[in-house]
């Protein structure tokens, strides 16, 4: 008798530590299937960084920090964060690794270089 409540309790923690153990690992694939969202700075008439390396699927949030307004416009026209004012910002979403390289419609000696892995 004893014995079957024995037996009984140990099903019950083996249960609860096998659902515990999935439950952790499901949560770790979340968290490295998760996105990352990158910064380039637009300061001082220059992208910074200049050339940003990422994960496809990352996103990432132009903002502009100069008095002066500003794009991110890629060369090909793949994407364009539209005209930035000072503070204002946009975020691109880069789903396909490729290199893109962008500049400032308005300051296109402005470029910089985008990198999906
Ligand atoms: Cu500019």
């Amino acid at each position: 008798m004893l014995l079957k409540k024995l037996s009984g309790l140990l099903a019950v923690i083996c249960l609860f530590f096998t659902l515990s153990s999935t439950l952790t690992v499901s949560a770790v694939a979340v968290e490295t299937a998760k996105a990352a969202e990158h910064t380039v700075e637009i300061k001082g008439m220059e992208f910074s960084p200049k050339t940003l390396t990422i994960k496809a699927g990352d996103k990432v949030k132009f903002i502009n920090k100069d008095s002066a307004p500003h794009t991110a416009s890629a060369t090909d026209g793949r994407f364009e964060s539209g005209e930035l004012a000072e503070g204002q910002s946009e975020i691109v979403t880069f789903e396909k690794a490729d290199t893109y390289a962008y500049y400032c419609m308005f300051h296109p000696s402005m470029s910089g270089k985008i990198i999906v892995e």
